[in-house]
């Protein structure tokens, strides 16, 4: 069980309320497949992942970009329980797809460095950077947590 302080969730609630899943999901997979290459390896039924620009490109790394940041809605929406909350994605990710869970670290910190682009420095401040940083590491290990 997380504790988080009324800021923090303050903080985690305001800035969500300001980016765009939309948005802001594509930038974060096109940045994780371009600067992890090796993260390319889950998506090849994808289509053409061979360079920067293909990558930028693509229609279904948009598409499943948005699917992953509509995902952590459903953590924003339950900040006291994303451990069960992603009990089932997490089995998922582990048994189907088989994903190694140091991916969600990667593609947490792709979604970091969006989120902070995004609002500038005065937005993402070093509050809203504890508190949003703090939310990701439960949702990774959540996501990890049915790995065995
Ligand atoms: Ni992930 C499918 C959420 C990280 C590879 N992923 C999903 C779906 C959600 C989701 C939601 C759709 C589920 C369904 O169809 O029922 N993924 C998340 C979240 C994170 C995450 C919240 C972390 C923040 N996924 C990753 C990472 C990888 C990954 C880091 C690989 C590098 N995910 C996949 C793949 C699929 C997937 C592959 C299936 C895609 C498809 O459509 O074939």
């Amino acid at each position: 069980m997380v504790d988080w302080t009324p800021a923090e969730r303050s903080a985690i609630l305001g800035l969500w309320g300001k980016i765009s899943a939309d948005e802001i999901g594509p930038k974060a997979l096109i940045r994780c497949l371009v600067v992890f290459p090796w993260t390319q390896r889950y998506f090849a039924s994808f289509g053409n992942l061979s360079s920067p620009a293909a990558i930028a490109g693509n229609a279904n790394v948009a598409k499943h970009g948005k699917t992953v940041m509509h995902g952590l809605d459903q953590a924003i929406q339950n900040l006291d329980d994303i451990k069960n909350t992603y009990a089932a994605l997490s089995v998922m990710h582990s048994e189907k797809l088989h994903v190694d869970p140091d991916n969600f670290r990667l593609l947490a910190e792709c979604i970091t460095v969006c989120v902070a682009a995004k609002l500038g420095p005065a937005g993402f401040d070093a509050n809203t950077h504890e508190a949003f940083q703090k939310f990701l590491r439960v949702v990774v290990a959540a996501l990890g947590r049915q790995y065995h």
